[in-house]
């Protein structure tokens, strides 16, 4: 009975197709943007939405000849409910192309309705490297934690930091940031005595500063998500680390630009590896502050609206390249080998691994007409994800 139906449905459907009176419906092409939008992860989604936004503005809503349609859900970061979002706009909702993904444990649990459909999804946050090899349908405009984590341990021994005391959220992200921080630093001859790990919901950094205060090591090195920084830096003054001579190193996830002009002279001087800062110097960067500022009651862009941002130019150049059809795998194939200019700079989707090759740079917190940011003293050239060797 149940099959029949459908099966009814699905001739009437053709019909009206054939009629030429389809409902304007069949014109649209649909992004399906799940994303934290309250929660501990709410910064992300709004980031991320606000630029995907701002995208749409300048780039307008009519790509070679289709209606874009962009469907935010909200995930409240809970893996479960990505999953149970990613259903309903697949089946119901018959989007086009999956995006978003907030973290890590959000991303892994969409790849296989990613795979079972066919549906390329746009990872635009989460930065676990195994991410883009949980399902072939996965492309990535973020970062990977492997990728901006070498670079600091690079950057750390030949600046007088002989040990480092690791602190990292206990999950995906943080686990490759302290493998691939502390092997790399190791491997340059330093030393790191000890590893610390907090947990990625609610954390209270006191015991863990406690600790790395005692073991007074010549720097501390955090990772923790975006929005999680501003917590991590005040604690890390009030217990006067760097009054005792412990300095604060990380990826660019802890000087976040959402927080960073808040946190304080605790940050000046603050080095971190990145791929994006606010701060980085190029016209396209500019225009792009400038109008996402302007769009957004002044808040400033993060790394977290760039790979919104970016995500959407690699959907509606594939959808272009597509000749419009917008179905998965033309779609995917579309999106393998991008290479554009990105307000971060050169960036490149590495066909192979569906994953984003870019620059990383070292940056310092510095005051700008009674500002902070984050400003690029150094770059590496063309990173790609080191945890992809394999
Ligand atoms: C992740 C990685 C999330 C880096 C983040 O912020 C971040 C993740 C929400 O993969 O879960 O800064």
């Amino acid at each position: 009975m149940h099959k029949r139906t459908l099966l009814q449905a699905a001739a009437a459907a053709a019909l009206l197709g054939a009629s030429g009176l389809a409902p304007a419906q069949d014109n649209v092409f649909k992004i399906g943007l799940i994303l934290p939008m309250t929660g501990q992860q709410a910064t992300t989604g709004r980031q991320i939405e606000a630029a995907a936004r701002l995208w749409m503005a300048q780039n307008g809503d009519t790509v070679a000849g289709r209606k874009i349609q962009l469907i935010v859900r909200d995930d409240t970061s809970l893996p479960d409910q990505t999953r149970r979002l990613a259903q309903e706009l697949v089946v119901n909702e018959k989007v086009n192309v999956l995006a978003g993904m907030g973290i890590t444990p959000s991303a892994l649990a969409v790849a296989p309705i990613a795979t079972q459909s066919k549906t390329p999804l746009v990872v635009m946050a989460a930065a676990t490297s195994s991410i883009t090899e949980a399902s072939p349908y996965i492309v990535r405009s973020s970062f990977t934690l492997p990728q901006v984590s070498v670079a600091m341990a690079d950057w750390a021994p030949k600046n007088g930091i002989k040990t480092v005391v690791t602190l990292v959220s206990d999950y995906g992200p943080g686990l490759d940031a302290e493998k691939y921080f502390s092997e790399r630093f190791a491997f340059n001859g330093g030393k790191v005595p000890e590893k610390l790990r907090v947990p990625l919901r609610n954390p209270d950094f006191a015991p863990f500063l406690q600790k790395v205060r005692d073991l007074k090591p010549d720097a501390l090195f955090v990772f923790v998500p975006s929005g999680a920084g501003a917590a991590v830096m005040k604690q890390f003054g009030e217990r006067g680390m760097d009054k005792a001579g412990i300095r604060l190193i990380g990826t660019g996830d802890v000087t976040d630009d959402d927080q960073l002009n808040d946190m304080g002279d605790v940050a000046l001087g603050v080095v971190t590896s990145h791929h994006y800062s606010a701060f980085h110097p190029s016209p396209a960067n500019k225009k792009f502050v400038a109008e996402f500022m302007k769009a957004n009651k002044n808040l400033r862009p993060n790394f977290m609206a760039v790979g919104g941002y970016d995500g959407m130019r690699v959907i509606y150049e594939a959808l272009k390249k597509s000749g419009g059809k917008g179905g998965g795998d033309a779609l995917l194939a579309a999106m393998k080998g991008q290479i554009f200019e990105s307000p971060r700079g050169p960036v490149f989707i590495d066909a192979q691994t569906r994953d984003i090759v870019q620059n990383v740079y070292l940056r310092k917190v510095e005051k700008k007409d009674g500002q902070l940011w984050n400003v690029e003293f150094d770059v590496i050239k063309d990173v790609k994800d080191p945890g992809k060797s394999k």
